[in-house]
């Protein structure tokens, strides 16, 4: 299923990857100045989105009508807006406008995988996890045993990719180009980490964790693992931190790594092992696939965008930094000649002090209007934000949104703390509407 989108900003992405472009080939195309580049995209975005679908691509200047638009997912109960960055292992991410439901729905929930599906678990119930390491009584219990013996909890959480935003740095870095839609929302069903590790007993050299699912690695070498990550203890002691067998409601689909997986909410995505099998709580930080060098690492002290750094003086990425998106309208909205105001609901998250305000902005930054938000359910929940915004005449209008967290920490307005592997973007969102 392919097809032409609003926004053409990917159609060049794919041309140049196409045309053999390298990082910094596609970066003068599209990024070269990203201000402008980002303007002509949403310029070009506003015509074609009024634009009947059928008849789109007519409308596509002839340049990127020859190019492939983005590649739009066709999976079993996935929405069919969701976008492809990655088949071989599959990664696809959620259009912001797909983000508009207070609870993010299963169907529109973006996909992250790093190496193959593992079978399908014919009893779920029987699905075994093993705790093992610096614990008194190293565990083997069935999914079924976990349901039984434990207290269960449910909780709207964030699960947001490493990488989500890497599309905005310049130089580009490698990895899925995400943009703003490695991210959901969902209310998950299961039982605290802590719990677990508690009935195992920790000893005294616990000090981290680590974990493992049984997804196979993409060269299909049984000895090599599609991804292992960990994090200090603590961070699993925390309350939220869960072991999930439940998403909206419902049985954890095999997609996301049912029948039970990690949620370790706040932090990089990749800490949330699907189809858990394994944990092992170490006194040493973990060294599995996910670890180490420049993998979901950031600097310490800023370096220079585009140099190479092996990554030995980095820290690895806890929290994810503050951000925030605009659900509705979504980008590239026409909207009746004549109207004034418009309706814009949005989603902020992230930051380890949470987030203290949300500014919209009509005038390219230079004023900023406080929006009002919705209290969010745990620490870990998104805010929903609402506000009316008046426009001042009909024609083209740019909408920014900033978030600020209690830190006093803001989104910038472009890509920084550039670093190898792209974690941690999180400039501001923009969307255009066109007014008449
Ligand atoms: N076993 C396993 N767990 C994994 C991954 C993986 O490839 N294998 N990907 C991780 C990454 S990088 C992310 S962002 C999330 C994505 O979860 P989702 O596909 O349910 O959205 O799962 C994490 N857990
Ligand atoms: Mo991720």
């Amino acid at each position: 299923m392919v097809r032409i989108e609003r926004s053409t900003t990917r159609g060049h992405l794919e041309q140049a990857e196409q045309a053999g472009a390298s990082a910094t080939g596609r970066r003068d195309l599209l990024r070269g100045s990203a201000l402008s580049a980002l303007g002509a995209a949403l310029a070009m975005a506003v015509p074609m989105g009024a634009i009947p679908e059928g008849r789109r691509g007519g409308a596509v200047p002839a340049a990127q009508a020859q190019g492939k638009g983005p590649q739009m997912l066709d999976y079993p109960d996935k929405h069919k807006g969701l976008v492809v960055l990655g088949d071989k292992p599959l990664v696809a991410e959620t259009p912001e406008h797909l983000l508009d439901d207070d609870t993010t729905p299963t169907e529109k929930f973006f996909v992250r995988n790093n190496g193959g599906l593992p079978d399908e678990a014919a009893n779920a119930d029987a699905w075994k996890i093993t705790i093992q390491g610096e614990v008194n009584t190293p565990l083997s219990l069935t999914l079924g045993e976990l349901k039984q013996r434990f207290q269960a909890q449910t909780h709207r959480m964030v699960m947001e990719c490493g990488g989500n935003g890497r599309a905005f740095f310049a130089p580009g870095a490698r990895g899925n180009q995400w943009t703003n839609g490695g991210v959901g929302c969902a209310e998950w069903t299961g039982m605290k980490l802590a719990d677990l590790l508690a009935a195992a007993g920790l000893k005294d050299t616990a000090k981290f964790t680590g974990s493992w699912g049984t997804d196979p690695h993409l060269s299909g070498d049984p000895e090599k693992r599609a991804m292992s990550r960990g994090n200090p203890l603590a961070k699993s002691m925390d309350p939220h931190t869960m072991i999930v067998w439940g998403m909206n409601g419902k049985p954890l689909t095999h997609l996301h790594g049912g029948p039970v997986r990690l949620i370790v909410p706040g932090w990089p995505g990749s800490l949330s092992t699907k189809w858990l099998s394994t944990v092992l709580v170490r006194s040493t930080p973990h060294d599995g696939a996910g670890m180490g060098g420049t993998s979901y690492r950031v600097p310490v002290t800023p370096i220079v965008p585009g140099s190479n750094d092996d990554g030995k003086s980095f820290r690895d990425l806890e929290a994810m930094p503050i951000r925030s998106i605009v659900t509705a309208p979504s980008n590239g909205t026409r909207l009746a000649k004549g109207t004034r105001t418009v309706a814009l609901r949005g989603a902020a998250w992230g930051s380890a002090t949470g987030v203290a305000r949300v500014d919209v902005s009509a005038d390219a930054g230079q004023t900023w209007q406080a929006v009002a938000m919705a209290a969010p359910r745990n620490p870990f929940d998104w805010t929903r934000w609402t506000h009316t915004l008046n426009l001042p005449s009909d024609g083209y209008f740019e909408i920014w949104v900033r978030a600020t967290d209690r830190s006093g920490a803001a989104q910038p307005l472009v890509a920084t703390n550039w670093n190898p592997q792209g974690y941690g973007a999180n400039p501001i969102n923009r969307i255009a509407v066109l007014v008449g």
